[in-house]
């Protein structure tokens, strides 16, 4: 027999195996590596050198490999969180308050403000039969406003909406001394439900373009606010829906407590 076959009988000898890799869910990783030689233990230089060129050519195709997921991981990794920061949220805000304080009348202003959409005229807003919906992208937040009727028959249904609701708007006519009572013992049944418990409340004292109109120390005092604001976020914001003002500071203080509020 020749060097080059002597060579070659050498070479055959040499087997390199090496398992496969394995995905995980941080990437690649190999899972093993076996190196089997038959015939006992490598003896000559060239059984080291092509032992050697073998291992560098699988690193290199693993290399190539895991670089190739890598870049794939990397990348849906990269996305999901751009996905999950510029993503807006989605918040379903009730808009509750006994027939005629101006709910319909707001969520239209709201509409206008933040969709830029011609509201209806005030006098050609009906009492709600049923309810209302607005949605709107309020900063970095998609609003889902549920407007249902305040009438005495439609309050027993509120109930139906409040496991998915993530903020409450409650709307008071604030020029209507003669209800404020029964607009107290609506909110406190509110506060007690425990499908609303710790949802922030703002309560929208409506109507302050009408000179009678309660001031804000009335309203906190006959909501309790102080009390109610111990086991939730709850704000009293003086507004008028006719002239849009308070509207945008009520709801973006809603929003922003929203935000802390995970459902
Ligand atoms: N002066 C004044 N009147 C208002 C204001 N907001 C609403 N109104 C009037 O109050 C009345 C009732 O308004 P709605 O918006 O229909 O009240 P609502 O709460 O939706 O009533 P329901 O649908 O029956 O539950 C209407 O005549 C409105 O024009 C306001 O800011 N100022
Ligand atoms: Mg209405």
């Amino acid at each position: 027999m020749g060097v080059e076959g002597k060579k070659r009988e050498r070479t055959k000898k040499i087997k390199i195996e090496l398992d496969d890799c394995s995905m995980s869910s941080t990437g690649v990783r190999i899972k093993r590596r076996k190196h089997i030689f038959f015939g006992g233990q490598l003896t000559s230089w060239f059984g080291i050198v092509s032992s050697l060129v073998a291992g560098f050519k699988t690193s290199r195709r693993l290399y190539c490999r895991k670089r190739r997921v890598g870049f794939g991981t990397m990348f849906s990794l990269i996305s999901g969180f751009a996905e999950q920061f510029f993503s807006k949220r989605e918040a379903q805000i009730l808009i509750l308050g006994l027939d005629n304080a101006g709910k319909t009348t707001t969520l239209e202003q709201l509409k206008a403000i933040y969709k830029k959409t011609n509201p209806l005229p005030f006098d050609k807003i009906p009492p709600t039969i049923g309810l209302n919906l607005g949605k709107m992208d309020i900063g970095n937040c998609k609003a889902i406003f549920w407007d249902i009727g305040g009438q005495a028959s439609f309050r027993v249904i509120w109930d139906k909406y409040y496991s998915e609701a993530h903020g409450l708007l409650f709307v008071v006519d604030s020029s209507d001394e003669q209800r404020l009572d029964e607009a107290k013992a609506t909110v406190e049944g509110l506060v007690r439900h425990t499908d609303l418990k710790g949802i922030p409340i703002l309560v929208m004292a409506n109507k302050q373009d009408i000179d009678s109109a309660c001031t804000e120390d009335v309203i906190r005092d006959i909501f309790d606010i102080d009390n109610v604001a111990r086991s939730r976020p709850c704000h009293v914001q003086l507004c008028s829906a006719y002239t849009r003002e308070g509207l945008e500071d009520g709801i973006s203080w809603l929003i922003n407590k929203i935000k802390l509020v995970e459902r």
